[in-house]
């Protein structure tokens, strides 16, 4: 979280002012008209949730856990669907407002933070003592993120700043904002937390179509599997240490397989990168002949499970060492087509086969 932008949506004809957050979703309200949209992150659809034509516009938004609010002339309320649930006398010109978990903080257009109270709706009291000001005077909308707020400055033709501050308008962390005009700022909770749905592993291998297994564990690694790790958003997660990445293999259809079906995963990337890929290359310490899966978790979570990954080994009768056993069944292959001696998956038995197996003959028990 440095300020750098990760993407963005652009909307002709809205002017988008305060925002909220309910249950992972942020709520933005409209100053052009009195709506209040819900955005998909994901794809930057807009649905519509407040859509009260009696008024005008919007220029803030809060939320209490039940009820989203709106100055406008009065204070309005709605309930999580947008039904109108009544009105309180209200006579100041608000930029922002944000519920702090037990008062509604307001900052209205002549630079002061005022904290409201709203337990004897739809009658309001304020608390004077509490009220404070905001960094700057040119800050708009405001968040509250459970310790502190936020808000964002609107400078024409200048970039602002976004805030997080305290109780008191002192700046617990700034950055400057990626656009003009800037109007309230909000984290979406969860971004860190992977996402099944939009997360993805796939294989990547260029030189090998499958996986060439040795008793001994050290045939040809099959490479690699990467792995893309998104959150709910479809945001690229970066710096996921391989670590956190968990595999279980297992056999599928008319596979057979000598002991325990074993793959050791190497990470090839320490972490992910910036688009929340990283790399593990496949071994195989077994004889495997058919088709695996490979189930992946990061950090517990589990993703969608792999494509198909074909198998093959240098021990050809299944029987834990490649020997002269072996050594007769590629012979009888040589120079044919059997799928099971073609180690390098190019289609045909050939020279080059012949010596992977030689480099693996009395390897296994
Ligand atoms: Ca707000
Ligand atoms: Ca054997
Ligand atoms: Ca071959």
């Amino acid at each position: 979280m440095d300020g750098s932008v990760i993407t963005y949506f652009e909307y002709d004809f809205y002017y988008f002012a305060d925002l909220e957050v309910v249950n992972n979703e942020v709520y933005v309200a409209e100053a052009f008209a009195p709506r209040v949209y819900k955005i998909d992150l994901r794809t930057g659809d807009l649905e519509l949730i407040i859509d009260d034509w009696s008024l005008y516009y919007f220029y803030d938004l809060g939320f209490d856990g039940t009820y989203f609010y709106v100055t406008e002339w009065d204070l309005n309320r709605y309930d999580i669907n947008g039904n109108f649930d009544g009105r309180a006398s209200f006579d100041e010109d608000v930029m922002g407002s944000a519920w702090d978990g037990r008062y509604l903080w307001m900052l209205n257009d002549v630079n002061q933070i005022k904290c409201w109270n709203l337990s004897r709706w739809p009658s309001l009291t304020e608390i004077p003592g509490n009220m404070f000001t905001p960094p700057t005077p040119q800050c708009r909308g405001l968040w509250f993120d459970g310790h502190y707020f936020w808000t964002a400055e609107s400078i024409d033709g200048v970039l602002g700043k976004i805030y997080q501050f305290d109780y008191d308008g002192t700046i617990i962390n700034q950055w400057l904002a990626p656009a003009f005009r800037g109007w309230s700022a909000c984290i979406v909770k969860g971004t860190t937390t992977p996402d099944p749905d939009q997360s993805y592993v796939t294989l990547t291998d260029e030189s090998y179509t499958g996986l060439t297994t040795c008793p001994a564990g050290d045939g040809p690694p099959y490479q690699f599997v990467q792995i893309t790790v998104k959150n709910v958003n479809g945001y690229p997660l970066a710096g996921i240490p391989a670590s956190s990445f968990a595999f279980t293999v297992s056999p599928i259809g008319a596979t057979q397989w000598y002991g325990i079906c074993s793959c050791t995963f190497t990470a090839v990337d320490p972490e992910t990168n910036t688009n929340g890929e990283i790399r593990f290359a496949i071994a195989g310490d077994t004889a495997i002949f058919g088709n695996i899966t490979i189930a992946v978790t990061v950090d517990g979570v589990s993703l969608n499970d792999l494509d198909v990954l074909p198998c093959n080994s240098f021990d050809l009768n299944i029987d834990g060492s490649v020997n002269l056993i072996d050594f007769g069944m590629f012979a009888g292959d040589y120079l044919g087509t059997a799928h099971r001696s073609d180690y390098n998956w190019d289609g045909i038995v050939n020279l080059i086969d012949f010596g992977m197996f030689a480099s693996h003959y009395c390897h296994g028990r």
